[in-house]
């Protein structure tokens, strides 16, 4: 089952004619309407005049989410306050999120994107689909809720956490295709193995798994355990949500809905254009947006692209699986964090010496965050007179500066190792590559 034909599986020269149009289109709307473009362009020396072929993508100036942030709350919108319907943010907790803002039009171009992405999975109107990406300012629970309507399946909108009730409500309604970050569905196959539920007692056939790296070892893993497909799917909050690609059941690669999103390959060193098939950067366009457009947003995640006809009929350009990031951007249970908030944290705190690492672990298939700091004597004040309360007032204040949990320990000075370099300061002990 494909659920666009004609824009899924589209002779290579139509769509080069198509994307060109819209990025000639996309690249005007930019320009004249998002000050912050056509003073790029400006700096640039260039106009949207200048966008000729596709190749000439390569003259405009990259967007950061530094951009974004700089821009908050919504000076990249490109239309009028009125027309913007919904608006989302990065998963980040704290500091200033990038926020991406959505016209009626651009909803509409999610759930048509979303259904596709459902529809490689198999899901159809009989589908019984559960919902376990978080609802709210994260894209995952609304990006999906959107394409099941749009499918006709039933949704669960259950939302994150609570594994009890997740457990509950696979086997009594009998769900037929879950939707969730990798590392909580091996989370619950571990909770139903426990609770002595086997596949045979649940109805699944399919997963959607995305928002975090993994591997095909966890792919196997996954599927072993759940008895189901395990796909994967991508996305991001600055170009759209989940959504942007998505594997069908050749489970060769993410099919990139290129009509809609323009990918690019880079060298995060000399930022030049990478040809087919090498591994980079991955750069993404939208070329259909309104209430947002982005061009040529880095998105730091590490990729290849191929392209050719796949076994499934659909002609979309391939992404690979994302091996890595070429920042230091974390994702810890779906919530993007970087080292520097952990920082300013710990920096704020008399007596904490400005050398921490922090080891990243997965110990019963959920990221665990353990932070070392070494600590002075001047740590140690009346009120924190024991190791204990200090470690509890500092993991405070890293929950406040993350949102997240995370231990501490505190170590001499100058335990930890120094680096000549560049100082190592996480270890990810999950492996992804
Ligand atoms: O994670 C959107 C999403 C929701 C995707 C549900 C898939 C499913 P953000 O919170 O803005 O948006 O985070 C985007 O997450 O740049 C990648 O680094 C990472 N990421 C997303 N999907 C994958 C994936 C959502 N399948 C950032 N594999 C991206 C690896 C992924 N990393």
């Amino acid at each position: 089952m494909i659920w666009n034909e004609e824009a899924e599986c589209m002779a290579p020269g139509e769509k080069t004619k198509l994307q060109l149009e819209k990025l000639q289109e996309v690249v005007e709307r930019a320009y004249n309407n998002v000050p912050y473009y056509q003073k790029r362009f400006n700096e640039a020396g260039i106009g949207p005049e200048d966008i000729e072929t596709l190749s000439d993508l390569e003259k405009i100036p990259f967007t950061t989410k530094a951009d974004l942030r700089d821009a908050y709350p919504f000076g990249m919108f490109a239309v009028p306050p009125d027309d913007i319907v919904e608006v989302h943010t990065s998963s980040g907790t704290t500091g200033k999120p990038t926020v991406s803002g959505y016209t009626r039009e651009d909803i509409r171009i999610w759930s048509e994107v979303m259904a596709r992405a459902l529809t490689m999975a198999g899901a159809d109107k009989k589908d019984v689909i559960q919902n376990c990406y978080g609802y709210g300012l994260f894209t995952g629970g609304l990006g999906i809720h959107y394409g099941t309507q749009n499918v006709g399946a039933t949704v669960i909108p259950i939302s994150a956490g609570n594994t009890q009730r997740q457990v509950e409500i696979l086997k009594d309604f009998q769900s037929s295709i879950i939707t969730c970050t990798p590392s909580y569905a091996l989370y619950l196959a571990e909770v139903l193995e426990k609770e002595g539920i086997t596949g045979e007692d649940l109805n699944l056939k399919a997963g959607v798994f995305g928002a975090e790296m993994w591997t095909e070892e966890m792919r196997e893993e996954i599927e072993r355990r759940l008895h189901l497909d395990a796909l994967n799917i991508y996305g991001l909050t600055e170009i759209i949500g989940p959504g942007v690609a998505q594997e069908c059941m050749d489970k060769s690669g993410l099919h990139i809905f290129d009509d809609h999103f323009y990918p690019e390959i880079i060298d995060p060193q000399t930022l030049k254009t990478l040809p087919e098939g090498e591994k980079g950067e991955l750069v993404l366009t939208t070329l259909t947006r309104e209430g947002m457009p982005i061009l040529r947003f880095r998105t730091r995640d590490i990729t290849s692209l191929q392209s050719g006809e796949c076994p499934c009929g659909r002609s979309l350009v391939k992404m690979d699986r994302i091996t890595g990031r070429s920042d230091d951007m974390l994702k810890i249970r779906g919530v993007i964090v970087f080292p520097s908030q952990i920082e300013r944290a710990l920096l704020k705190i008399p007596g904490l010496e400005p050398h921490y690492q922090i080891i990243v672990t997965r110990p019963q298939h959920l990221d665990e965050l353990e932070v070392h700091v070494e600590a002075s004597p001047a740590l140690f004040s009346d009120e924190v007179k024991h190791v204990e309360k200090a470690k509890e007032m500092i993991q405070k204040r890293i929950h406040d500066e993350i949102g997240l949990r995370v231990n501490v320990n505190l170590v001499e000075p100058e335990s930890i190792p120094r680096s000549e370099g560049k100082a190592v300061r996480v270890v990810d002990k999950r492996k992804f590559d």
